[in-house]
């Protein structure tokens, strides 16, 4: 296998639970994402969507709806919340720009499913190689791969939050592939860490499907919940500005956010998260997203 990361690179990972890799992919190879990526966006049709939003905590409510339960083994489209207008009880909720730029996100089984952005995750020798230099999953699955759009003027908040109270394992196994298809700056909506948080930060609350069989919601770890830190308003968060072809790997338990985009310019990026796949490791069933028979996340090392 590859050898991708050298010893200061991997000790600078288990320092802060995050970690920049400039220029990992070449600009003719972030050329051919973020074209691909574009091509999506453009191909969206509005007709018979069922104008999903990707609403957030920040927005007062998650998104859960059957469209985005069922997409872990699909392509689908989700729409911005402030892209269009709010339903009505007499007026259905209506798109305010043209759908490309209505896109907040687009998943989450491209790596799968589209050859491009297969290519760059599951056949690719350098992300194989990271998941063996970082050596912390025997048996690496692939699972919630995406775009996140993070349109100009309209791109929402990320908020504060760490990646396995979504995709929940025990013990925690999550990590974060994040690529940056354009440069990636304060004023179009780069992410931000607290470096070291992993370290201290344990899972207190859980992204999972509504147990009355429709929806989603979090669900509150108690002993963890009651001793938590304001990890938001804390001091040391990082911004991490970086350019296009920047790899960013994201450890599980790390807590990171990223800002709305205000600016006149996109910041598409394109992003997977591997788990832990080997026995001794259980993918919680009552996660979000659950593998299907016809697609079981696929093993990056096969
Ligand atoms: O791209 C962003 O702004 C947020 C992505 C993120 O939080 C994640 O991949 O966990």
């Amino acid at each position: 296998m590859l050898n991708v990361l050298a010893p200061s690179q991997l000790e600078q990972w288990r320092s802060d639970g995050y970690l920049l890799l400039p220029s990992f992919f070449a600009p003719e190879e972030v050329k051919e994402m973020l074209d691909e990526a574009k091509r999506l966006c453009d191909d969206f049709d509005i007709e018979g969507h069922p104008m999903t939003a990707f609403k957030t905590a920040a927005d007062g409510e998650h998104v859960g709806d059957d469209y985005f339960l069922n997409s872990g083994d699909k392509i689908r489209y989700f729409l911005e919340p402030s892209s269009t207008s709010p339903a009505t009880a007499s007026q259905p909720a209506k798109l305010l720009v043209p759908p490309s730029q209505s896109i907040n996100k687009v998943g989450h089984a491209l790596a799968v499913l589209n050859p491009v952005f297969k290519r760059y995750t599951l056949q690719n020798d350098k992300i194989k190689g990271i998941a063996g230099d970082l050596g912390e999953q025997e048996d690496p699955r692939v699972l919630q791969s995406m775009i996140i759009c993070k349109q100009p003027r309209i791109g929402g908040t990320v908020p504060c939050h760490n990646d396995s109270t979504f995709l929940y394992t025990d013990p925690p196994s999550a990590i974060g592939c994040w690529i940056a298809l354009e440069d990636c700056t304060p004023t179009n909506g780069c992410l931000s860490f607290l470096p070291g948080s992993h370290k201290r930060a344990r899972i207190s609350s859980r992204f999972v499907r509504d147990p009355s069989g429709k929806g989603t919601t979090f669900i509150d770890i108690p002993e963890v919940k009651k001793n938590e830190e304001n990890w938001d308003e804390m001091d040391g968060w990082k911004e991490a500005d970086c350019k296009a072809g920047t790899l960013v790997l994201i450890h599980g338990s790390v807590m990171h956010k990223s800002p709305p985009n205000h600016s006149d310019k996109t910041r598409f990026i394109y992003t997977f998260h591997m788990i832990e796949g080997a026995q001794g490791t259980v993918y919680d069933e009552k996660n979000w997203l659950q593998p299907t028979k016809e697609m079981p996340f696929p093993s990056l090392l096969e």
